[in-house]
């Protein structure tokens, strides 16, 4: 068995899922693969079970619930998976192929430097976004300041979903308190991780605007956010 487990939260993703598979499996780091899919209706776990076929016990697939139950927890049964099964580190990353499986290698290399979290930053040099009109790009990067403003952590994207957690990190994740199953997951594990002493790290990823599919983040999602922040330093 490998030690890295990538953990892919789903919600109606069948256009997306199957070429993310593929492309993770042809990186050259060893890594297997777990879908937590909430029942989509699209049908995104026949993909899933169909590449089984190909890839075998390297990709798992668990139906968590029959309903849309939220990205954060999707996540964090992917974690508590990762620690039953003897996975020394998880990654986390969205299906909609925004997020580069090229840079998991990169990821993996930096735990050797000593990193306990890997985050994957829009926001670093070398890092970008394709794809998304000005307005997105100026709300995203408002958050991130604001973000980074309130919680006071040396890291750059507080938001995206792309990241690599070593066993230290790992081992710590079920001890968080962490309050919603949202989105809002992200930056309270960062903060929680953070001021338990944990080495963050960043490396540059270039986020590309999902082509195919539904957005699962809504207007209320995003003001929850900004409200949830705030709740997370004080
Ligand atoms: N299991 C599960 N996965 C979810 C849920 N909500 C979102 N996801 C997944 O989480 C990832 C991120 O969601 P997105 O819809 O891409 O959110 P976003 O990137 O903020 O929005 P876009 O920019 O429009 O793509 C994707 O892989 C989704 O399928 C959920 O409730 N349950
Ligand atoms: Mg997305």
């Amino acid at each position: 068995m490998t030690s890295t487990l990538v953990i892919i939260p789903t919600y109606n993703e069948k256009e997306n899922i199957g070429t993310l598979i593929d492309q993770i499996f042809e990186q050259p780091a060893e890594v297997d693969v777990l879908v937590v899919d909430d029942g989509s209706p699209d049908g995104t776990s026949e993909i899933v079970r169909d590449r089984q076929n190909r890839f075998g016990e390297r990709l798992m697939l668990k139906i968590r619930t029959e309903g849309k139950a939220g990205r954060g927890s999707a996540c964090m049964y992917g974690f508590n998976f990762a620690l039953e099964n003897g996975y020394e580190s998880a990654i986390e990353m969205d299906a909609d192929l925004s997020h580069d499986s090229a840079d998991i290698p990169r990821m993996v290399e930096k735990l050797s430097g000593g990193a306990d979290v890997v985050v994957g930053s829009k926001y670093v040099k070398g890092g970008k976004v394709v794809g998304w009109q000005w307005y997105r790009k100026l709300l995203s990067r408002g958050a991130n300041i604001y973000a980074g403003l309130i919680l006071r952590i040396p890291i750059n994207d507080f938001t995206n979903g792309y990241r690599l957690y070593g066993p230290r990190a790992l081992k710590m994740i079920p001890e968080l308190k962490i309050d919603g199953v949202g989105f809002t997951v992200i930056p309270q594990m960062s903060y929680q991780l953070y001021k338990a002493g944990m080495e963050f790290s960043e490396i540059p990823i270039t986020f590309t605007n999902r082509r195919e599919g539904k957005s699962n983040m809504s207007l209320r999602e995003m003001t929850e956010s900004f409200v949830a922040i705030l709740k997370i330093r004080f």
